[in-house]
């Protein structure tokens, strides 16, 4: 039987480039996201380039718990064994200090980061148990869940909550021999800060700006180690930063790192 692959967030950045690099690892892809366009863009691509490949596109939104647990009670049989759960969906939303910030950005984030998160792994996780799949899920955390900056405040705590859960969630299915990773990128050229400032592309880039940040193909690269490995090794952890910076405080970025 073919490996399956559930991504959330699969419709840009590291999703995107993940669902990539599992289907030319040979596996079948779920893919989940709000954008239907994206969804179907990703799948002909997919189509094109590894035409043996099944894909399941699903348009979800991690914040409606009944959306998730229905969507995924309903998948059709031979997408029920899921191997991978990579719970990659989430966001910054603003960057402001707590005095300053608008409380909907901090919902949203809160929402999707870790009640997402949430819903997804409770809904998924029975399948796994039940279809007995050597499954393994991979959360995506940040160097902003290892510490804090300023003006991060409640993105940095969503992260740091991804830490814990992926810590806790380990714990509750080792009996099942469920597999658990957390990875933690720094800065990574997605499309991340351009939702961070609201569509304000020109701000974007500058975080981009005078070095070589990580790109998302570096993070699919990571999730497949960690995914590749022998049935009785577990990677915990893997912090990942590009050559610029070397935490959340200290960059370079005055050579070509
Ligand atoms: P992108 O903005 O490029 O992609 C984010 C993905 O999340 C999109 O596919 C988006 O899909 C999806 N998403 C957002 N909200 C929801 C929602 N409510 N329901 C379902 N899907 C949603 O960012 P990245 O690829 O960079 O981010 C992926 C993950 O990596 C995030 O968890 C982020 O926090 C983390 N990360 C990113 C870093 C970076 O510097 N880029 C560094 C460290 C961690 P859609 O809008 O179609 O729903
Ligand atoms: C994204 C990286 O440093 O902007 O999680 O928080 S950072």
């Amino acid at each position: 039987m073919t490996n399956i692959v559930f991504i959330t967030g699969a419709t840009a950045g590291i999703g995107w480039a993940t669902a990539l690099l599992f289907a030319q690892q040979g596996w079948d892809i779920i893919a989940t996201g709000r954008r239907k366009e994206r969804l179907d863009e990703l799948c002909k691509q997919i189509q094109s380039q590894y035409p043996t490949i099944k894909i399941l596109p699903l348009v979800l939104d991690v914040r409606s718990n009944e959306q998730v647990q229905k969507t995924i009670a309903n998948l059709p049989q031979n997408w029920q064994h899921i191997r991978v759960l990579v719970n990659n969906a989430g966001l910054a939303a603003g960057l402001n200090t707590i005095e300053n910030a608008d409380t909907n950005d901090w919902d949203t984030m809160i929402d999707t980061n870790i009640k997402g998160l949430l819903y997804v792994t409770r809904a998924v996780v029975p399948l796994m148990i039940e279809h007995k799949t050597q499954g393994h899920i991979v959360n995506l955390s940040s160097i902003a869940g290892k510490e804090v900056y300023l003006r991060g405040n409640v993105y940095c705590a969503t992260k740091h909550a991804v830490e814990a859960l992926t810590k806790s969630t380990r714990i509750d299915l080792l009996p099942y021999g469920i597999k658990v990773t957390g990875i933690s990128p720094g800065a990574v050229e997605t499309e991340f800060s351009i939702v961070r400032y609201k569509g304000d592309e020109e701000k974007a880039k500058q975080m981009y700006t005078g070095y070589t940040p990580l790109n998302a193909n570096d993070i699919a690269d990571t999730i497949w180690y960690a995914v590749s490995r022998p049935k009785h090794v577990n990677i915990g952890d893997i912090t990942i930063t590009c050559n610029a910076q070397a935490n959340v405080y200290y960059w370079d970025k005055n050579q070509q790192n």
